[in-house]
């Protein structure tokens, strides 16, 4: 962390001084009712606190809907003050170390540079995300027949050229990965041809691959429709892992848990992709309709909870490795968005902790003796405890406040920003 911290760090320490007698009593409590099952809560404290989620450079701002952006007094209008923002995250919560940005929204003339400025705020930077999905001013061919499927040969030449230039830039900001969503897809039935389309993505995407240099993977984000209406290219898991699979080992998938038909078995495809080496990435938000981006575990926490226990599984049998990008991908519309990923990073790793608490003998044996209902409640007792303490010994433990949202609200951050920072623009769009 640079030794000037975003936040005064007195703040933070008279904040935490006034709670933390209350947060020994709760967090002894819990660990007597932990050791009671057989648990340590200090392992999974220490395991919590070696847990990292990576914040969207574009979930820093409030981004809007297709219908109407209302942005806030102070929020973050480029990458340097998006970082800034995502350094008072990092500073509270102390889960979220890393940046993941998005081209050309973030583009810098020097990479190098804006890498050292993140590393100044004690961040570094996570996957680089490829944008083929709208034009930019200027731009030579237009991706409204769509990017890596187009019809048109020199619509593909350039979204390939555009996704080598991201794996160019993430070489100079200390990345590794490439994620690669396109909305590419037809609004009629007829419009295109589905077979074709998918040999133009594949065609498409392999010379993105050999780009890749060693080390690195293409992340393929698959997302059931949005914005075509009829049918997308890269639609659902399916289509995701036969691309990834076809492509080679380099290439996985990224699943993110609003890219589906309400009430599908999400959780079971993070299992499929697992048993396959095939899960590369999470984008984690939560929604009640569609690809809403609403905050992570605020619509259907147990949801988060039941593909945490896929992950955990995942972790603890990596069969042939398991190294997942973790990331929030979200819209912050009515909220203040630093105060969404504070909330956000907050359940994700309340979902994560609640899963390291399963008993995962229990489980197994009930499940080869076909008991149900024991089988079933070693995952209630895990979900139904009360994990706060864990985390917020966790943050504190490393510095962070343990009432992040508190402690923000005190630094009087936002307002200081609104005096510094030029008023941000109204225009709509998906983020
Ligand atoms: C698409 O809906 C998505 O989930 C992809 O991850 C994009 O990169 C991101 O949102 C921002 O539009
Ligand atoms: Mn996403």
């Amino acid at each position: 962390m640079a030794t000037d911290s975003p936040v005064a760090r007195d703040i933070v320490e008279r904040l935490n001084a006034g709670l933390s007698d209350a947060l020994d009593d709760d967090f002894d409590s819990l660990g007597r009712q932990l050791h009671r099952r057989g648990i340590d809560i200090e392992a999974v404290t220490s395991k919590v606190a070696g847990f990292s989620v990576a914040v969207p450079s574009w979930g820093a701002g409030r981004g809007g809907t297709r219908f109407a952006k209302f942005p806030i007094p102070g929020e973050p209008t480029n990458i340097h003050e998006k970082l800034e923002d995502c350094a008072v995250i990092q500073q509270l919560c102390r889960m979220t170390p890393r940046v993941s940005p998005h081209f050309p929204w973030d583009r810098v003339s020097d990479y190098r540079a804006l890498r050292e400025e993140a590393a100044a705020l004690g961040l570094g930077f996570d996957a680089v995300n490829s944008n083929t999905f709208q034009d930019q001013p200027g731009q030579a061919a237009s991706y409204a027949t769509g990017s890596l499927s187009s019809t048109r040969a020199e619509v593909r030449e350039q979204a390939i050229a555009h996704n080598i230039e991201c794996i160019g830039i993430g070489a100079q900001l200390g990345v590794t990965d490439l994620t690669v969503w396109v909305g590419d897809g037809t609004n009629f039935p007829g419009q295109q041809d589905l077979g074709r389309s998918l040999d133009r993505y594949i065609d498409a995407a392999s010379a993105v691959y050999a780009a890749l240099p060693d080390g690195w993977r293409m992340l393929i984000e698959h997302k059931l429709y949005e914005p075509a209406f009829y049918s997308t290219v890269i639609s659902d898991w399916g289509s995701s892992i036969l691309v990834a699979q076809e492509l080679g080992d380099k290439a996985k998938c990224l699943v993110d848990l609003g890219h589906h038909a309400p009430n599908v078995n999400i959780e079971q495809i993070v299992a499929r992709l697992h048993r396959f080496g095939k899960l590369g990435g999470f984008h984690f938000n939560d929604s009640k309709y569609g690809d809403d981006d609403l905050d992570s575990g605020s619509i259907n926490p147990h949801q988060l909870f039941l593909v945490f226990n896929e992950l955990v599984e995942a972790e603890m049998n990596p069969r042939g490795g398991f190294r997942p990008a973790y990331m929030i991908d979200q819209s912050h519309n009515v909220t203040d968005p630093i105060e969404s990923m504070l909330s956000s990073a907050e359940a994700i790793a309340g979902a994560y902790a609640k899963a390291l608490l399963v008993d995962r003998e229990e489980l197994l044996a009930a499940q080869e003796a076909n008991d149900t209902m024991m089988a079933f409640q070693a995952l209630r007792k895990a979900y139904r405890t009360d994990v706060t303490p864990i985390l917020a010994k966790a943050r504190a433990g490393a510095g962070g406040a343990i009432d992040p949202i508190a402690a923000y609200r005190a630094s009087g951050w936002r307002a200081r920003k609104a005096r510094e920072r030029q008023a941000a623009g109204t225009a709509a769009g998906i983020v």
